[in-house]
């Protein structure tokens, strides 16, 4: 008897189309060549060599890669997600690069911009040679972004913000901060290049999650900006809401790719490790791990490809979304620590990519809404009753 494949016993591969495949391939040769040999080095110096890793994936199409226009790919939805899950195989902080480029600075600027932003903006975008950032949570506000105090006041024609965002992916690498800010007609949303008298980024340290990412906080004062800063196409909190539609849809299958990642690595490890006088894998207790963790992994990838093929076909309700975030990435998560217990104390270091995941998850289960902020969203879509507040 030859083993099915482990990460494909459902035969989803079936499903996918010539060029998903060929984009599927191009990212994880990237990935295979550019990150996995370096990403345990980068993760225990808390570091990401941000700059280098834009070109490259730029220089493969991946930045911004579902979006029209102004040097972006136009992929679909569904080849998006297949190469955030390739890219969160290898470290979710590389999709985390990668999500805020295309998905929340650059989808801001390709939804809301003036056509001077687009034209400044994404081309550069789109190769690596600007890095982007997105500035919505303050250290008051995370769940409830509508509390913001971050101001963007009228002065004379130009605008002046002041205020403090927090947990800024890219921030001090970037070339450009998508902010958004309290104005005296709400919520609007500002394009400041950070080399703007008034910006400052400082990272944050000591993290044990999201190591290889740059996570910063960003201060603003007394910033002064044109007029043309604002970005015409966003009123209200309806404005970065729809960003993070976007983000989290990568992250339904960027959190698949991690789980793949541990289930793969449990296999191997479960294969070559022998106690009481046996591999490991052959003991009951192992394969019931397994079991469970190949039909989770293959649950949420359907679940991915599913929301992928409807958002391409008619776009996706904010609920849905939710529905694939909450589930995939708690499963990955859990997914993570049960390959763990498998690899017993090898799983705690970094000669294997599990603790490292499993970590890493933790920030992805909390960031781009929480699970219990996904949960509320399914439960107003369900009830038609809002419980956040
Ligand atoms: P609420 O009154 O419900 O809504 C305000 C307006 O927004 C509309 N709306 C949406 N629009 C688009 N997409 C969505 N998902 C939307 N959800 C709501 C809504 O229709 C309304 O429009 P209008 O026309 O009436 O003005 O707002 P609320 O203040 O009650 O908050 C709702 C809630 C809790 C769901 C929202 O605040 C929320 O999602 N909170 C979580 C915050 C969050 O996710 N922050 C993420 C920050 S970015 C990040 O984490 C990047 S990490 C990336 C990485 O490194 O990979
Ligand atoms: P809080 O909102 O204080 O929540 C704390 C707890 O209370 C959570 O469990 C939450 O679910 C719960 N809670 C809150 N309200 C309710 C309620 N009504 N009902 C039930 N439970 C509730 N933000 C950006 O803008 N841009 C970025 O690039 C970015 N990158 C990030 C990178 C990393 C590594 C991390 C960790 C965060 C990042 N964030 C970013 C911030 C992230 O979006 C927030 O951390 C997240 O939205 C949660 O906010 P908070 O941490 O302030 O938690």
């Amino acid at each position: 008897h030859s083993p099915a494949s482990p990460d494909d016993l459902l035969d989803v591969d079936h499903l996918l189309d010539d060029e998903e495949r060929a984009i599927r391939a191009t990212v994880r040769d990237v990935v295979t060549d550019t990150v996995r040999p370096h990403v345990a080095g980068w993760y225990e110096a808390g570091e990401l060599p941000a700059r280098e890793l834009a070109l490259e994936l730029g220089r493969v199409g991946v930045l911004g890669m579902h979006l029209e226009g102004y040097g972006c790919a136009g992929t679909s939805a569904t080849a998006y997600g297949l190469a955030c899950l390739e890219l969160e195989a290898a470290d979710s902080g590389v999709r985390s690069l990668v999500s805020v480029q295309g998905s929340l600075a650059m989808h801001a600027l390709h939804a809301y911009g003036s056509e001077d932003h687009r034209r400044e903006w994404l081309p550069r975008m789109a190769t690596g040679e600007a890095i982007g950032c997105f500035g919505l949570t303050e250290p008051d506000h995370g769940s409830d972004p509508a509390g913001m105090r971050t101001t963007a006041r009228r002065d004379g024609g130009d605008w002046v913000l002041d205020g403090t965002k927090m947990w800024i992916t890219n921030g001090s690498v970037a070339d450009v901060a998508v902010v958004w800010a309290q104005t005296d007609d709400g919520i609007r949303g500002f394009v400041v290049p950070t080399g703007t008298s008034g910006f400052t980024a400082t990272d944050v340290r000591h993290k044990m999650s999201l190591r290889a990412s740059v996570t910063s906080e960003l201060v603003l004062e007394g910033l002064r900006l044109p007029a043309s800063a604002e970005l015409p196409g966003a009123q209200g909190l309806k404005g970065p809401l729809g960003c993070l539609n976007e983000a989290r849809f990568g992250i339904v299958f960027g959190a698949v790719g991690a789980a793949r990642d541990c289930l793969l690595t449990a296999l191997d490890y479960a294969g070559s490790r022998v106690q009481f006088d046996r591999p490991i894998s052959g003991f009951q207790l192992t394969q019931a791990k397994l079991a469970d963790m190949t039909l989770e992994y293959g649950k949420a990838l359907l679940l991915a490809l599913h929301l992928g093929r409807v958002k391409d076909a008619r776009g996706l309700a904010p609920a849905q979304v939710s529905l694939g975030k909450l589930n995939n990435v708690r499963e990955a998560l859990e997914i993570a620590r049960t390959t763990r217990t498998i690899l017993g104390a090898n799983g705690i270091t970094l000669d294997y990519p599990v603790m490292r995941h499993a970590n890493n998850l933790e920030s992805v289960l909390t960031y781009e809404g929480t699970s219990e902020m996904h949960a509320l969203t399914i439960g107003q879509a369900l009830t038609g009753v809002q419980a956040f507040r």
